[in-house]
């Protein structure tokens, strides 16, 4: 059994991809095109960045200026931090706060291990900042999933090694920086998709500590 459970946060704690969704959206409408739904899967688990990337060759725009680059996604992130701003603690997804007591109460360490820079913004939101050991985010890596520098650093935070690790993730880039940092990964969302996960589960709901025996 794992020592310790590190939790991706946007689409696994909560449902942030909405947010992302809706201030992507808004920055494609005020560059003249249309950003759908299907689109928008590509940028889960994405750094913000490489998300504005991926925006701006689906609307077709070439812009090499950096600084202008910067501009958007700082546009972006604007709009995007005023929808978390209204967060509230029913926004945490369907079990998981019972799913981390469980572990807790068993003597496993959690971890938070999120790109998102503005993770701190959406953990006083919700009101579970505290139950965490230890908190990597956006902030303080270098280096994007699915590079594993995240889920390493968690680790050496929690003092563990990686192989004693088990990672929850809903993206695709997030899989492969659990598995390329020598842990034990359980998807959250749709099998055909997080086809490289050891399990996928739907939900937290009714989840027991079976989950992460493997
Ligand atoms: P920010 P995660 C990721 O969070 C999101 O899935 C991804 O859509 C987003 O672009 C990225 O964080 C960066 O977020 O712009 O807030 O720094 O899934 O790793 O918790
Ligand atoms: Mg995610």
């Amino acid at each position: 059994r794992p020592k310790a459970c590190i939790f991706d946060l946007d689409g696994v704690i909560v449902d942030t991809a909405k947010y992302h969704y809706l201030a992507w959206k808004r920055l494609a409408k005020e560059l003249g095109f249309e950003f759908t739904e299907k689109d928008n899967e590509r940028l889960k688990g994405v750094s913000r960045m490489a998300s504005l990337e991926i925006l701006l060759s689906v609307g077709g725009i070439q812009i090499d200026d950096a600084s202008v680059k910067e501009q958007l996604a700082d546009k972006k992130n604007t709009w995007y931090v005023e929808y978390i701003s209204q967060m509230t603690k029913d926004e945490i997804l369907p079990g998981v706060e019972d799913f981390l007591k469980m572990l807790k109460e068993n003597g496993i360490k959690i971890a938070i291990g999120s790109a998102s820079k503005n993770t701190m913004t959406i953990l006083n939101r919700i009101g579970i900042k505290d139950i965490f050991d230890a908190i990597i985010d956006g902030t303080k890596i270098t280096k994007a999933k699915p590079d594993p520098e995240v889920f390493l650093k968690a680790a050496q935070e929690l003092n563990v090694r990686p192989e004693e690790c088990c990672v929850f993730e809903d993206a695709v880039a997030g899989i492969e920086a659990a598995k390329a940092a020598g842990m034990k990964v359980i998807g959250v969302g749709d099998p055909s998709i997080l086809k490289g996960a050891d399990k996928v589960i739907q939900s937290f709901v009714g989840q027991g500590i079976e989950l992460i025996e493997f």
